[in-house]
């Protein structure tokens, strides 16, 4: 497996070639200028109340745990060693809020730091875990783009083209273990501060380094594409077990754009 390092950028003027080429590239200290980016434990704790998101387990089951128990839980992972290993809070949605008005308050401040052109329809979640957790290989849902900001700590990603699998298979592949990929592997390093842009399809799969490390993502799409999404989950396409949850979503956010 060869990995290459994969594109750095520090003005955000330069983002617009990549978005227009479809190729992904880290806009380094891009983050710092979200309002998220000052966010504290204690303002997320006060902020997001006593809702009770579901963390992920590493064996992939979920579960649900109060935010303030979650960063309590962050700031000293080891005090609550246990059996069923690290917990992530993982796919939080800050947006759409769902009417949450805490959530709304929120999202104000995690509002895309990336100079893309024009309105797009959005949803921003977020993570937060110790070192150690991660996501294995993935596409994005619903061929969104995708960016990812890292507010605390440091977060490895590892990158393979739309086409870099046969259908499916990158599902199965550890790019952090697997010697045998033969598509190109892009390696980037985020530090607190860091804005990674990937276009739709990338495979991605990532790695934690840092106990915290928080950051917050927006995926988006045209709202000609939200509408086409939430037609496909309204005629049954996707896992039945997530239509609710994805029929909700796009038909949220279609109805923010309406009433904007
Ligand atoms: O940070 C993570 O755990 C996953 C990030 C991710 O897959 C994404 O932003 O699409
Ligand atoms: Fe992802």
């Amino acid at each position: 497996m060869k990995v290459e390092a994969l594109a750095r950028i520090s003005d955000p003027q330069g983002f617009a070639s990549y978005f227009e080429d479809g190729r992904p590239v880290v806009v380094q200290g891009l983050a710092r200028r979200m309002g998220a980016f000052a966010w504290t434990d204690a303002h997320i704790i006060a902020t997001l109340g006593d809702a009770r998101p579901l963390v992920r387990l590493p064996d992939g089951r979920r579960a649900r745990m109060p935010v303030a128990a979650f960063f309590d839980y962050l700031a000293d992972p080891g005090q609550y060693a246990s059996g069923v290993g690290l917990v992530y809070l993982t796919d939080f949605h800050l947006r759409p809020s769902y009417g949450d008005a805490t959530r709304t308050r929120l999202a104000d401040d995690a509002a895309c730091p990336l100079p893309l052109p024009g309105a797009w329809a959005e949803w921003f979640s977020l993570y937060a875990g110790p070192a150690g957790t991660g996501s294995s290989m993935h596409q994005d849902i619903f061929a969104t783009h995708t960016w990812l900001a890292q507010l605390q700590g440091q977060k490895l990603w590892r990158l393979c083209p739309p086409d870099g699998f046969e259908g499916e298979a990158g599902l199965d592949v550890d790019a952090f273990g697997d010697a045998t990929i033969e598509c190109p592997v892009y390696e980037a390093l985020l530090d607190a501060g860091d804005v990674i842009y990937l276009p739709p399809d990338w495979w991605h799969q990532v790695r934690n380094l840092t106990t915290p490390s928080v950051a917050i993502s927006g995926n988006f799409c045209s709202f000609a594409a939200a509408r086409a999404a939430l037609d496909e989950v309204e005629a049954g396409v996707g896992p039945a077990s997530l239509r609710e949850v994805h029929r909700t979503m796009w038909s949220t956010i279609l109805a923010e754009q309406a009433g904007a």
